[in-house]
Parts: structure tokens; C-alpha cells; sequence
């Protein structure tokens, strides 16, 4: 099971998303602080959309096996800049939120998430539960664990933890 941290804008659904996650109903509450002592760490909208705040960000993202990019299919402009896997040493993902919504427009938020970064991105409702099983299966999967001289051999080639091992890599 991987311990997964959200980060997204205000109303993009990353505490409905939790609740929905953990079988529980769905009800409104506002996010006001990160509790990382939870498989799932939730964080405020405000901390992505305010500059001093982006650096928790990336503070609590060490606290987990795997970091999400939440956006709402109808958000109108990313909070994200270009490339945001290179703030932090985790495999980033991305979930797009809210497919269900009239004004949805899921392929641009898609090249939202490419550019900064995502290597896998999941499209969801937490209303319909579409895509919802998709997540959770990924989500079940345990992280790959890498032992101390595998992590510094991987290192030394100039490739990320969650690599493939047998990618070239880079000599330096
Ligand atoms: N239509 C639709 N509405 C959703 C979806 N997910 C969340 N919502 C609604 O969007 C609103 C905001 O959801 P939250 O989960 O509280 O958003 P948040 O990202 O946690 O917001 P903050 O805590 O302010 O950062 C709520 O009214 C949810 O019911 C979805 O997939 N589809
Ligand atoms: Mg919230």
C-alpha cells in the first residue's frame, strides 16, 4: 500500500477524493492543516495556490511513497508551474477531478499535468466513482524497495529511485 500526499488548488476535491478513498460518506470540510500520520495526507488548496506556502509542500511530501498533482477537469488555469517533479525525490502522479462536470475539459488538463511533470495521471469522480477503482488498484500496489547499495548504484547512474533499473542511465 502506498502512503499517497495530495496537493492541489481550493475545491479541486482532494479531501472528497480522501473520503471517498476511505469508504467513507461524503461531506463538506474545509482542509485548514496537514496531518501526516494518515496513509492518505490531505493539505489545504492555499498552500499551492501561495507562493510561501509551496514550500510545505514539499516538506510533507517526504512523508510519503508517492505525491498527486490534484486538478479539477474544470479548473480554468493551473496553479502548477513546468516540472514540478524536480521539487521533490517522489514519483509524481497526477488526478484529474470533477470528469463529471458540464464545463470538464479533461485533455487540456491532461497537458497541464504533462508539462509539470506527471508520469501516470488518473481520471476520476468522487460523484460517479468513475475511475475511482483505477487509483485504489495503484494505490495497492506496494512501493518498490530498494536496499541501501541498489538506491546508491542508481544514484551514481543518475537515475531516480522508482527507475527502471535497467535504463542506460547517466555515467558521470
Ligand atoms: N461534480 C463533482 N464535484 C466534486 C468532485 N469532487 C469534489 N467535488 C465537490 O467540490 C467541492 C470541493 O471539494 P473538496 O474536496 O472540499 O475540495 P478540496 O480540494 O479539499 O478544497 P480545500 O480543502 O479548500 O483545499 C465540494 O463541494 C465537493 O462536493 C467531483 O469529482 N465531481
Ligand atoms: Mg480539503
Amino acid at each position: 500500500m502506498k502512503r499517497l500526499f495530495l496537493m492541489g488548488r481550493t475545491e479541486a476535491g482532494k479531501t472528497t477524493l480522501t473520503q471517498v478513498l476511505k469508504g467513507e460518506e461524503i461531506h463538506y470540510h474545509k482542509t485548514q492543516y496537514t496531518y501526516s500520520g494518515d496513509l492518505i495526507i490531505d493539505s489545504p488548496g492555499e498552500y499551492a495556490e501561495t507562493k510561501r506556502c509551496g514550500l510545505g509542500l514539499a516538506c510533507f511530501s517526504f512523508e510519503a511513497d508517492v505525491l498527486a498533482l490534484l486538478m479539477a477537469a474544470d479548473e480554468p488555469f493551473p496553479v502548477f508551474e513546468a516540472d514540478c517533479q524536480c521539487f521533490t525525490n517522489r514519483p509524481l502522479i497526477g488526478i484529474i477531478t470533477k470528469i463529471d462536470s458540464p464545463y470538464a475539459n479533461v485533455p487540456m488538463v491532461r497537458n497541464w499535468m504533462v508539462n509539470s511533470g506527471c508520469e501516470r495521471i488518473f481520471e476520476i469522480s468522487n460523484i460517479t466513482r468513475e475511475g475511482v477503482q483505477e487509483l485504489m488498484d495503484y494505490l495497492a500496489e506496494d512501493p518498490r524497495k530498494l536496499t541501501w547499495q541498489e538506491a546508491r548504484d542508481m544514484q551514481w547512474r543518475g537515475l531516480n529511485e522508482w527507475d527502471d533499473p535497467n535504463l542506460p542511465g547517466v555515467k558521470v
